[in-house]
């Protein structure tokens, strides 16, 4: 097989910039690890900035969202009783757009289909070759049978997990990472959210996030112990917990139900510097990870896969050579403040194992800042709802 650009990964990192090269001429073949069925049932993300819809939108790949997306306008903070609430539209300019990875993804796939553009699914053994030779190629298995590709770009859109970023020798690359002692306990049930906006909250028990996908399904999360599993916690008991943390006022009227998901996600900051090693580019979780208390990850992915089909589409239809090599630091630069917005969010809300009186006076003394501050309010705003490409 050949093609221009080899995609590993068919996530929304991965389809994404497969949806946009296709718009603009250039051959791309996607290769993913698991079926397709597997990618639909995760449950992630939620909250999308407009630079995502945009580029969802100039992809053909917007109607849906466009009239399934729910605006929000502000979100509110809480720390114990006290609570504020962060209105985006008039610190920013913009609101947020609620609206599931999984409706993303399932939208990118529709329009795959349509395109005719290959995706291959459950192939196994990826391996890259040659990323600093002018002919890379990829070899995998599917279905037992061996398979080459030869291209002329790769992009490492495999996640955290994926084969491309261990492709780059050690010596060239560069690993920032900073775990946190939590994780976060997820559920999806199908019941109205506690309150039409997100509630972020800081308890004595620890943080809680009631957040939603529509009017009828709702998505919550706790601050867990990071050895925690699923099968110690019974709906009820997630309920239970959830109840104490929230403000008296949301924890009274909370609807609860069965979940229809659980889960439980560990909590990293990552960067991999840099996003290149000669014809291989890294896109999304492949090459940085964040916690999940901004709503950024996703967000962080589309940015990459902006800056990477704009440098694709100069190499290919401009005959700028130089502007590939320009997307590492492009990217970079503000990944690294994507990273900076996501630990300060989590500082800011989660108990600590080890925190101290004085740890806690500091968030405490956050918050005050930014219920007096308007300044303050601006600058978390201004990162909330996505800053410039
Ligand atoms: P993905 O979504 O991980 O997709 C990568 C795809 O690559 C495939 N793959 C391979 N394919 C071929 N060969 C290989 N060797 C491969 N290895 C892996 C995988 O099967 C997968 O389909 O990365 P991408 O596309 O960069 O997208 C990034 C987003 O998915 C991610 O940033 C967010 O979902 C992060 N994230 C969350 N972000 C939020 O903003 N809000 C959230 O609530 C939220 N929850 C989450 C999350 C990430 C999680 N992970 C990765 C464990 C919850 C979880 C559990
Ligand atoms: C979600 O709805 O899954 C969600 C929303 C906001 C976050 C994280 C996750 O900060």
């Amino acid at each position: 097989m050949r093609t221009q650009v080899a995609i590993i990964g068919g996530g929304p990192s991965g389809l994404l910039l497969g949806q946009i090269l296709h718009k603009a001429g250039i051959d791309t073949i996607i290769l993913e690890r698991q079926s397709r069925d597997h990618v639909l049932s995760r449950i992630r993300a939620g909250v999308l900035e407009q630079g995502l819809v945009d580029l969802m939108t100039q992809a053909g790949v917007g109607d849906r969202l466009a009239r399934d997306g729910i605006p929000h306008h502000g979100t509110i903070l809480t720390h114990d009783e006290k609570e504020l609430r962060i209105d985006f539209t008039r610190h920013a300019g913009r609101p947020v757009i609620v609206y599931g990875q999984t409706e993303v993804t399932r939208d990118l796939y529709a329009a795959r289909d349509a395109s005719g553009a290959p995706i291959l699914h459950e192939v196994s053994d990826v391996e890259l070759h040659d990323l600093d030779s002018d002919r890379p190629h990829v070899r995998f298995t599917q279905n037992g049978k061996s398979q080459r590709i030869d291209c002329d770009y790769i992009a490492g859109c495999d996640g955290f997990h994926g084969v491309s970023r261990q492709s780059i020798p050690s010596e060239k690359r560069r690993e920032f990472e900073k775990t946190y002692p939590f994780g976060w306990l997820g559920i999806l049930s199908e019941t109205p959210p506690a309150h039409h906006e997100l509630i972020y909250a800081n308890s004595g028990r620890g943080f809680a996030l009631c957040s939603m996908r529509n009017p009828m399904l709702s998505r919550y999360y706790v601050q867990c112990r990071v050895d925690d599993h699923v099968d110690n916690w019974t709906d009820q008991a997630f309920w239970d917990e959830l109840r104490h943390r929230l403000p008296s006022q949301y924890a009274d009227t909370l609807v609860t139900g069965p979940s229809i998901e659980k889960s439980i996600a560990p909590l990293r900051s990552f960067v991999c510097e840099p996003m290149q090693y000669g014809r291989l580019f890294l896109c999304g979780d492949a090459a940085h990870i964040v916690p999940p208390t901004g709503a950024k990850g996703l967000n962080a992915a589309a940015a990459d896969v902006f800056y990477l089909s704009d440098a694709l589409q100069r190499r290919y239809l401009d005959q700028d050579v130089q502007a590939l090599e320009g997307y590492s630091a492009r990217a970079l630069a503000r990944v690294w403040k994507i990273e900076r917005f996501s630990w300060w969010m989590t500082s800011l809300l989660h108990r600590f194992p080890d925190q101290s009186e004085f740890d806690l006076r500091m968030q405490q003394t956050e918050m005050a800042m930014l219920a007096e501050d308007n300044r303050a309010k601006h600058t978390l705003a201004l990162s909330y709802v996505g800053l410039p490409y």
